[in-house]
Parts: structure tokens; sequence; C-alpha cells
């Protein structure tokens, strides 16, 4: 029996490794049609017709639904106010839009029946490079919009540019300026996005399984789209095979599923398949940046600044509930104390599938401190620093806590040099130069790269945070039963972070209840209280507060129902784990188990004291929390082949107090796997047709195991001062801090400044080339 905090194995793997988890492509309901979607084959054209004749003719199709069958409905609002096409009705935006939704009797038959659709295209010069898309005669791609005539889409900026400015304009300071660019990256989770839509016309309720990380959310927007009340949907999110953000927000498939259901009166599934998922949904980052760091010649940084043209595709559907459109961007201050910083970012409709989703980043995280970390390694250069040296002068002290950043974020709590010092102690810092040195000579290509980052993860607090109009609170309702053991429902949904365990763990440590005895409900709409779902790590940061919250509320309440049964007033007890006892006297208590029951039976409770001990709290954060980390890569690149090699990789996190720490960890190996393909190998490309180029896994390469090392974790405890239970969340940590710690080791290996992700060979074969390597 385990109880409380500590390395517990996941409840949830039970199942999984029997191959017994239930996914939405596991959904079978009597009666069920397939839906498929016919895709656009070019990024730009406008549909002069299409003819659906002969496929509704095929034997086992029951409808073929175009944009023009769906009417209001042919576009939904998306998360971060614009419009999205459900079915386009006047124009194709990117290669892959959802043209036509065919019902068939099986996914089979719906899929051939696609072929048999004719559609009509007048193509359209496409434009997918964001500086194009911004020239004056650029193809105006949402001319939907009336009067619009440019693909320009939001100006937003962050920070002090006159004090900034200032700083970059004295003769007395170092300068360094870089380009970069963030390129564009699909979380490709395991399981790809699909639904089950079943419309129940007498009832007329809605009820969709659906691949979601946030079920609430989902149920909100099918409402706005579907015109149906909230409270007659259902919204079903049973296992989901990985999210990374994937999952957050909702796809035309969704809505064409919903919408045939309706139409047909039979349940409808879709599931995409993995081509799909690559080429039309989840796209991350694609962030083109010019960096520019002041700092004194002795080396103290003053103030960054960055101007950003940012890629979102033919729609913005951002899927992050922040009030910026740029989401967290302005972290990029990062870890430092600067005087000043500002940046500016354009947002750019391309022709490609909606860009600036989430993928384990924080929303925009990423970027940020891909940016700050790569200027910092270009400033140490720049003044003839050792990369460690800069960073230890410049880092927010502990004392500097809570530290409000220049712009405007207040960073919870941290000891910054206390966690850099151990991963360098753990990865022996000073022995990997000497064996760096002794290598050069040989002419061998070591590098040694560090990272230093700050995320900014639970949202989240009214002053960044809303989505619809609404806020960000998440709510926990626990009840217990009459023999003492616990259900806890949760607005967030586990995509593989394993919160059946870890939130079973949190109220075992409130209520001293074994976490074998504590069920975790989530990821269903009609039996979870209300909450914004799982993204930006904000399961534990929110509703793990919710839960600690609710937790003791039951243990309050079991206090008057103690003194109750022990006859003694409620200040005269105390709570030991998972017992309240009469102060001095221990013997004299009451264990969870017995006050349950109790509350349920015959003794008399105090008056307006109901039975039982359940209890629901609605956590409000009041700021996000700031888990921060400092990574150190080690690199071997091959002269011959220009393959790199991360041979080590040191990553000391700090996410304040951990749930289960083995979890912990696990997550930070997955981030750090991500951050290896994004630095070596992710990238979603296109050729200037806007023809999308990384359309299957043999394209669009991810890390395996065999191109990571094994990791090297170290941890320290800062707690966050906010948080009921101090913990602040990891889930995207290691994919934020990791990508520029590999760069900068390629770089430190290849002696360049600067090098675009993803590393791939031919890259590092070209920087090679521009330092006169390979010898010819
Ligand atoms: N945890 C803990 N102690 C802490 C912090 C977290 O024990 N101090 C545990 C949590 O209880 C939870 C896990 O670590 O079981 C991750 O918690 P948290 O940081 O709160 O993140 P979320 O649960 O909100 O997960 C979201 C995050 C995001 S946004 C992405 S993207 C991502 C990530 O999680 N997607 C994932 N990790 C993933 N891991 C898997 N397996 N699959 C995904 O899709
Ligand atoms: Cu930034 S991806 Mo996660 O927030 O689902």
């Amino acid at each position: 029996m385990t109880i409380g905090f500590g390395s517990t194995r996941r409840k949830e793997d039970a199942r999984f490794i029997r191959g017994q988890g239930h996914y939405v492509d596991d959904v079978q309901l009597p009666g069920m049609l397939h839906g498929a979607v016919l895709r656009s084959p070019v990024a730009h054209a406008r549909i002069v017709s299409i003819d659906t004749a002969a496929a509704l003719q095929h034997p086992k199709v029951h409808a073929v639904i175009t944009g023009a069958d769906l009417g209001e409905q042919a576009w939904m609002p998306t998360m971060s106010a614009d419009v999205q096409a459900v079915l386009a009705t006047d124009k194709v935006r990117f290669q892959g839009q959802e043209v036509a939704f065919v019902v068939a009797d099986d996914g089979y038959s719906a899929r051939d029946a696609l072929a048999l659709i004719d559609v009509e295209y007048d193509p359209l010069p496409a434009v997918v490079d964001v500086r194009l898309a911004l020239e004056p005669d650029a193809p105006v791609i949402r001319d939907d919009q009336p009067g619009r005539i440019d693909n320009h889409i939001f100006d937003w900026e962050a920070g002090d540019a006159a004090a900034t400015a200032a700083i970059f304009a004295r003769d007395d300071v170092v300068v360094i300026e870089q380009e970069m660019q963030f390129p564009r990256s699909h979380p490709a989770p395991m399981e790809t996005c699909g639904a089950v839509a079943d419309f129940d016309r007498v009832s007329e309720k809605l009820t969709v399984w659906c691949t979601t990380q946030a079920p609430h959310a989902h149920r909100t927007l099918y409402s706005l789209v579907s015109g149906l009340p909230e409270h007659r949907i259902r919204v079903i999110s049973p296992d989901v095979g990985g999210g990374f953000g994937n999952k957050v927000p909702v796809y035309p498939g969704y809505i064409c599923a919903i919408a045939a259901a309706r139409m047909l009166g039979r349940p409808v599934k879709w599931m995409e398949d993995r081509s799909e998922n690559l080429m039309s949904t989840g796209f991350a980052r694609d962030f083109v940046m010019r960096g520019r760091m002041a700092a004194t010649p002795e080396g103290k940084l003053l103030a960054v600044a960055v101007d950003v043209i940012a890629d979102h595709g033919a729609f913005n559907a951002t899927a992050q509930p922040s009030r910026y459109p740029a989401g967290f961007f302005s972290v990029f201050t990062g870890s430092y104390d600067v005087a000043a910083a500002h940046c500016a970012v354009t947002g750019v409709y391309t022709n490609k599938a909606p860009g600036g989703v989430a993928y384990a980043c924080s929303f925009r995280i990423a970027e940020a401190v891909y940016l700050v970390e790569r200027c910092v390694d270009c400033m140490a250069g720049e003044l003839g620093l050792d990369p460690v040296e800069l960073r230890l002068a410049n880092l927010i002290r502990p004392d500097q806590f809570p530290y409000e950043s220049k712009t405007g974020w207040v960073y919870d709590s941290g000891n910054y040099e206390a966690a850099l010092l151990k991963a360098l102690e753990i990865a022996d810092y000073a022995g990997l130069r000497a064996e760096q040195a002794e290598k050069r000579s040989r002419g061998e290509l070591m590098g040694i790269g560090l990272s230093f980052f700050t995320e900014a993860v639970g949202a989240g607090p009214r002053k960044h945070m809303d989505m619809f109009g609404l806020g960000m609170n998440d709510g926990a309702a626990i009840r217990i039963s009459p023999s003492g053991t616990a259900q806890l429902s949760i607005s967030v949904q586990t995509q593989g972070q394993g919160h059946e365990t870890t939130f079973a763990q949190i109220v075992s440590a409130e209520l001293g209840i074994a976490t074998d005895d504590v069920d975790v409900i989530h990821g269903d709409t009609d039996t979870t209280p209300y909450g914004l779902g799982t993204y930006g790590s904000r399961s534990t940061p929110v509703s793990g507060a919710a839960a600690a919250l609710a937790a003791r509320k039951v243990r309050d309440r079991a206090r008057i129902v103690a003194a109750a049964m022990l006859e003694v007033a409620a200040e005269d007890l105390e709570w030991t784990t998972g017992r309240w006892a009469v102060k001095g006297d221990p013997s004299q208590g009451a264990s969870i188990a017995e006050i349950a029951v109790a509350s349920r039976g015959p003794i008399e409770l105090p008056l307006g004291i109901e039975a039982g001990l359940d209890a629901e709290a609605v956590y409000d954060p009041p700021n996000l929390t700031f888990p921060f980390g400092a990574y150190i890569c080690v690199v071997d690149v091959d002269p011959g082949t220009a393959h790199v090699k991360v041979r080590r990789f040191i990553a000391v996190d700090d996410c304040g107090v951990r749930i289960n720490p083995m979890i912990v960890e696990g997550q930070i190996h997955g981030g750090l796997t991500d951050g290896v393909g994004m630095a070596l190998m992710e990238m979603i490309a296109f050729d200037e047709d806007g023809n999308c180029l990384g359309a299957s896994l043999m394209d669009y390469l991810i890390p395996t195991a065999v191109e990571v090392p094994d990791w090297e974790t170290g941890f320290t405890v800062t707690p966050s001062p906010h948080h009921p239970i101090g913990a602040k969340g990891i889930g995207e940590s290691a994919t934020v801090g990791s990508p520029p710690a590999i760069v900068n080791a390629i770089c430190d290996a290849l002696g360049v400044r600067h090098i675009d992700m993803p590393c791939t060979p031919s890259r590092v074969w070209d920087a090679m080339r521009s330092k006169g390597r390979p010898a010819q």
C-alpha cells in the first residue's frame, strides 16, 4: 500500500501493457457509419464545381457532404478570433484542405468513393514563404474576409521599445544580431485524430467521442458550431494515444462527423490516417526571428530585442488561451536579469495548413527560449567568454524572486545558479572542455552546448488568459464512499502523462487514503467538473491544485464529523496522515474510513452539516508557475558525413515539489527526445507551389531510441509559493529547453556562429565547408 508522493508505478499501465486501452477508434456503436474526408490536392485554387453524383452512386455510400450542404456550418470559429473552413466553399487555401465528406457503410468504401468526386479547381498562385506573403503583390489568401487586400494578420509587441532602443544606441555596449528560424514542426502523436458522433433525435442529445486534450473546451466549440445547447452535448475523450498539443484544436473532420450524424440519424466515425494528420493538423512553430542582444564588454547583459514573422498558415487557428496573439513568446528575456527588452511579432497568412498550434511548447516558449539561448551563446562568442561564465553572471538571483520580468511576467520562485552548478557537476564540465581541447588537436569535432530555460506553465491567471471569454479555472470533485475509498473527477485529460496515478497520489497525500483506493475519473463532460483541459502543462499547476483543495475540504468536513464521533471540540483535533486525533492523546481518534462511515451513519451531526464527506473545489490560479532547468549537451560531428551524434545530455530540472519523480523523469525523457527531433531532423517543408513535403513519416523524420543517448537527469526542488502543494508543471520543460542546448553544441563543435534547425547532415556539411572543412 502506498500513500502520497513518490515513484509508484503507473495505474494506467495495467491496461496499456495488456493492450486493453480504449481509444476513439475502438468505439463501436450499433448502426455506425464511417466517414472520410476529400482533401485538396493543390495549395491555392478557386473551386469551380464539385460533382458528387458518381460517388453517391457507390452502393455503400450514404451521403456526400460539401460545404454548400453545411450552410452556415461550413465555417467554424477558431480559438484565435478567426474562422476556418470546415469544408471549402469558395477556395482551397492549403494542400490537404477539407473539401467534401463521404459517409459509407465502412471506412474502405468511404475512401474508395472519394476518388469518384469530381472537383474542378481553378489554380491560383500559392505563397508559402512568410516574407513573400507580405509582399504587396502576393496573392490574397483570405479574400473571404471583406475588404482584405493583404496577408497580414496582426502586429503585436511587448516590452519597452524606447528603453530597449536607448541601450542599443549606447556606444559603450557590445551588440550581437542573429537571424534564426524555428521551423514548422508537427507533434506526430502515435494515435492520429478522430471522432465518433452520435445524435439521439428523441432526446436531441449529441455524444462525441473524440481525441481531445480539452473535452470541455471542445463542447463549447461544438455548441457554437452546431447551435445545440451545451448541456445537450457530451464530449468523451477516452484513452488518448499522445497529444503533445495536436489534440487541442477542433478539426473540420470532427465537425463533419457531427453534421453527418445529425443528417443521417446514425452514428458516424471519422479517423484520419497518418498522412492526413501530418498534412492538415497541429502545426507548431514556424517563426522567422531576428534577435539582438546588448551587453557591456565585461559581460553584463543589458537588453534583448526580437522581431518575428509568424507563419499562421491559411487560417489563424492558433490553439492557445492567452490574450496575446504570439502566446507567451514575451518570456524571451529568459532566465536573465536584463534592463530592457522588446519584441515585435507580425502574424501572416500563407498557403499552408493552419499553424501556430501548440506542440509541447507552452505556447511559443520553445521559440522564446531558443531565441534567447542562441543569442546568449552568440554574445559569449563575441565577448570571448565561456558560455557558462556569461550565464552565471546574468542569471536572476534567488533573492530577486518573485521576479518581475521586463515584459511583465512575475516568475514565482527560482534558484537558477544551483541548478546550473548541479548540471556542470554531473557533466564534469571542466573535464569535457579538456577532452574537447585534446580532440580538437586531433581534428575531431566535439561540441559542448548549454541552455538555461525558464518555462511559464499553468494557464492561467485572468491577467493573461481567456478562452471564448471564459477564465481558465478548473474544478475537481471528490466522492468518498462509506468505506473510505475515493473517486476524484477532474477536468483535465491525460494523453500519457499518468494523471490516473499522480492525481490519485495528490488525494492520497492529503487524506492518507492508499493510492489504490483513489480512482480518477476524467475525459467525460457529463461526469467531470468544468475546466479547460490539458495543455501548457497546466494539469498539475491548475487541476492538481483543485484536487488538493477539494481533498482539504474533505479533511475539514471529516474533522467536524470526527469531533461529533469523539465528542470533543473540532479545534481539539489534530491531523496526522489519514486520521483526526485528540491533541495530546493520539489513541483517541478516527481514521478517514471510520469517519466516512460515521458521516452517513447514526451519529448526530452538528446542525447544518450534511451527511457524507464529498467535496468540490474550483481553482482560479493567481499566477503561472515557472519551472526551470539547466541543460548541457555533448555532440560529436562526423567530419566525413556531417552526421551529428548527441553523445551525452545532462538535464537538471526544477518543477518544485514532485508528486511522482518517476513520471516526472519520464516526461523529461520524452521532452528531450522531442528536442533531438527538432534540433536534428524535424521540419514540415513545402515546395514553392505549396505541396507539403512532409506528409509521411518517411519524409518527416522523428527520433527513435537509436538517435538519443542515455539521458542523465538531475533535480533541484524550489517549490512554487502560491501552489497548494508547491508543484510546478513539467510536461513541456525538456522540449522547450533542449533544442538550443543541441544547436549550441553543434555551433561549438563546428566553430560557427549559427546554424538553422533542423541541423541535418546537408546543413552541417555546408557549415563545415564555410569553415574550410572538410579538407578538400
Ligand atoms: N508531475 C509531477 N510533479 C510535478 C509536475 C508534474 O509528478 N511537480 C506529473 C503530473 O502529475 C503528470 C505529469 O507529471 O502526471 C505531467 O504533468 P504536468 O506538467 O502538469 O503536465 P500535464 O499533465 O498538463 O500534461 C501536459 C503536457 C503537455 S502540454 C504536452 S504538449 C505533453 C506533455 O504533457 N504531451 C504529452 N507530456 C506528454 N506526455 C505524454 N506521454 N503524452 C503527451 O501527449
Ligand atoms: Cu504547447 S503543446 Mo501542450 O500545451 O498540449
